[in-house]
C-alpha cells in the first residue's frame, strides 16, 4: 500500500496517515467468502473479515454463485444501459420484494420501488418522496382554506354572516372599519408564517443515514452533519427508548393553520393541522451508533405517535436489512410497519452497487417519477444481481434467513462467553443474528498512559481493531460515533472455525486491555 515515486499517493492522504498509525492501512489483493488476503513478500496472507462491508456482503466476498451469475451477464452482452425503455426485470425486483415483505409483514399493500446506486441516495429518494407528498399535502390544504374564504366572503357580503369578535381574537387581528378584511389579513398573515417554515424531520440520536447533503442531517453525529446544517432541511434528534420525549418534542414543533367555517351565520376561525414534519427516519439496529437494537416498546410508541400526526416512517434497513437478523427487515422482527423501507448494501451481492427506496402505495406519489432519476440506477446489470440474491435468500424455503438466525446464536453465545470471562474489560454484548456488537468499558482512566491517551482521544476501538489485525488476522471495526464498540457482520458461510478464531482474537486483546499493556496494543 507504500505510494512510489512513479505513482504518488493522492487520494485521502489524511486517511491514510491515520489507517497506518492504528495499522489498519493494508491493501487487500483477493477476497473470498470471510476471507480477505494481502501480500506479504509476495505471499497470500489470511484476514478473517468481520467488517463484512459494512454489512454488505450477507453471501460472502466473491460468492462463486453470484460471481457465475455476473459473468454469464456480462458475457451474454446484457444492455447494462438502456435508459427509457421497458425495464421488466426491475419490475421482477420489485415484485420479489414486495413477496418477500408481504410475507413478514402480513400485509398485501404494494409498495412502489425507486432505484437507486447508493444507501444514502436511497434515504436521499425517501426524503424528496416524503417532502413532494407533504408540499402536496399543503397545496391541498392551502386550496381548500382558499375556497372557504371564498365562501366566507359571499356569506359576508350577502348578510348570511357577520365576523364576530371571537375569530378576530382567534387569528390575533383588531376589529376595524372593515372587520372582515382584518380577520382575513389577520389568518392570511397567521399562514404566511406557518407556511414559510422549512420542512422539519425526526431521527433518533446515534443514527446514521448516509452523508449526502440531505441525509447527511439526519446522521446524529455532529462531526458529519454540523458543517452542512445550512445546505439541507434539518432534524430533531429523539433519544432511543424516551417516547415521551418524542411526544415531547412533537408538541413543541406543532403548528396549526386557521381555517375560515361559517357556523350558525357566524364567520368562525378553525385550527388545521399543518404538517410540520417530513418524515421520521430510523434504524431498528443502529449501526454507525454502535449496534442498539430498538425494542418492540419503543417501535410501536414511534408508530402511535407517529399515526397520531400522520407522519410517514421510513424505516432504514441498508445495515441491518437483506436477512441479516435473521429475517429479511430487521423491523418485522418487533412488528414495525414502515411507510417506507431503504435497502442498499448485501441487495448488491457484494459485487454491485445498488439501492432501493419503496414506498406504500397509498402514500405513493406518481409525480416523483418526473422529479427524480439517476443515470446508473435500476440499470440491467445491478437489477439482475440483486434478483439472485433475494432469490438465493428465499431458497429452500428461507434458509439462509434460519442460517443467518442460527449463526447469530452461536456468535452471541461466544462473544458472552468473553464477556463473562473478562467482566472487567467487556461491558455489553448487543445485537440480533449478524449484526452484532462488543463494547469495551470506558478505558480513559486506565493505568497505562498509552490506553488512556489514545481511549481520551475516542480511538480505542481503532487501536483494538489495529491489534486484531496484525496479531490474530481479524478484520473489525468500531464506528466513529461509538469509539469503544466493535462490530461483527459476517456473512452466512461463517464457520465454527472462523467463530473459534474470533474468540481467542477477543480473549487476547481482552488480556492486553486487563493487564493495561499499552505497549503490546499500539495505537494512538
Ligand atoms: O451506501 P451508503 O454508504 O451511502 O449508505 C448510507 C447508509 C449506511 C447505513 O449503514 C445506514 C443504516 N443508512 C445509510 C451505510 N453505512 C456505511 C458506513 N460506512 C462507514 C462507517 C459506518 O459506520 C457506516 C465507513 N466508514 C469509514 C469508511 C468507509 C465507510
Amino acid at each position: 500500500m507504500n505510494s512510489t515515486a512513479a505513482e504518488p499517493e493522492l487520494a485521502e492522504p489524511y486517511l491514510r496517515e491515520w489507517l497506518s498509525t492504528v495499522g489498519l492501512d493494508v491493501e487487500y489483493v483477493r477476497a473470498e467468502g470471510n476471507t480477505l488476503y494481502f501480500l506479504d513478500d509476495g505471499r497470500e496472507v489470511p484476514v478473517l473479515d468481520y467488517a463484512g462491508g459494512y454489512g454488505s456482503l450477507i453471501f460472502g466476498h466473491n460468492n462463486p454463485e453470484i460471481v457465475a451469475h455476473a459473468k454469464a451477464l456480462l458475457d451474454g452482452g446484457s444492455p447494462v444501459h438502456a435508459q427509457f425503455s421497458r425495464h421488466p426485470y426491475a419490475n421482477q425486483v420489485a415484485t420479489a420484494l414486495n413477496r418477500i415483505i408481504h410475507r413478514e409483514l402480513g400485509t398485501d399493500e404494494p409498495y412502489s420501488v425507486i432505484f437507486g446506486n447508493s444507501g444514502a441516495e436511497a434515504n436521499e429518494a425517501a426524503i424528496k418522496h416524503a417532502e413532494l407528498d407533504r408540499v402536496l399535502r399543503i397545496q391541498q390544504l392551502g386550496e381548500e382554506l382558499a375556497a372557504h374564504v371564498e365562501q366566507v366572503r359571499a356569506a359576508v357580503a350577502d348578510g348570511t354572516a357577520r365576523v364576530s369578535g371571537r375569530a378576530l381574537a382567534a387569528a390575533g387581528a383588531e376589529a376595524g372599519e372593515d372587520p372582515l378584511e382584518a380577520l382575513l389579513a389577520g389568518v392570511a398573515r397567521h399562514n404566511a408564517e406557518r407556511l414559510a417554515r422549512p420542512p422539519l424531520f425526526l431521527a433518533l440520536e446515534g443514527s446514521f443515514h448516509g452523508k449526502l447533503v440531505g441525509s447527511v442531517q439526519l446522521t446524529h453525529n455532529a462531526g458529519y452533519r454540523a458543517p452542512f446544517g445550512a445546505l439541507a432541511a434539518q432534524a430533531r434528534f429523539v433519544p432511543i427508548g424516551r417516547p415521551e420525549e418524542l411526544k415531547r418534542i412533537i408538541e413543541e414543533e406543532r403548528a396549526e393553520l386557521l381555517d375560515l367555517v361559517v357556523t350558525d351565520g357566524a364567520v368562525e376561525v378553525v385550527p388545521r393541522a399543518f404538517p410540520v414534519f417530513c418524515a421520521f427516519l430510523l434504524e431498528p439496529i443502529q449501526g454507525e451508533g454502535g449496534i442498539n437494537v430498538i425494542t418492540a416498546e419503543f417501535g410501536q410508541a414511534i408508530q402511535q405517535a407517529c399515526a397520531e400526526i400522520d407522519l410517514p416512517i421510513v424505516i432504514d434497513e441498508i445495515q441491518s436489512g437483506m436477512g441479516r437478523t435473521g429475517a429479511f427487515l430487521a423491523s418485522s422482527l418487533i412488528g414495525l410497519r414502515g411507510d417506507y423501507y431503504t435497502l442498499a448494501k448485501s441487495l448488491g451481492g457484494g459485487i454491485a452497487k445498488t439501492s432501493v427506496m419503496l414506498v406504500r402505495r397509498s402514500r405513493y406519489r406518481r409525480e416523483f417519477e418526473l422529479v427524480h432519476s439517476s443515470t446508473f440506477a435500476k440499470d440491467h446489470f445491478s437489477c439482475h444481481i440483486a434478483l439472485k440474491v433475494l432469490e438465493m435468500l428465499e431458497a429452500d424455503d428461507g434458509r439462509a434467513y434460519r442460517t443467518a438466525g442460527e449463526l447469530g446464536e452461536k456468535l452471541t453465545a461466544m462473544l458472552e462467553a468473553v464477556r463473562a470471562d473478562f467482566p472487567d474489560v467487556v461491558k455489553e454484548i448487543r445485537g440480533k443474528g449478524l449484526m452484532l456488537g462488543l463494547e469495551f468499558h470506558d478505558q480513559s482512566e486506565g493505568s497505562d498512559e498509552g490506553i488512556r491517551e489514545t481511549a481520551r482521544a475516542g480511538f480505542l476501538g481503532y487501536a483494538v481493531a489495529g491489534y486484531l489485525l496484525r496479531e490474530h488476522r481479524v478484520r473489525t471495526f468500531p464506528t466513529a460515533s461509538a469509539a469503544n464498540t466493535l462490530r461483527f457482520e459476517p456473512s452466512t458461510l461463517i464457520s465454527d472455525a472462523e467463530i473459534c478464531q474470533l474468540g481467542s482474537a477477543l480473549r487476547g486483546v481482552c488480556s492486553v486491555l486487563r493487564l493495561q499493556d499499552g505497549k503490546r496494543l499500539g495505537g494512538a
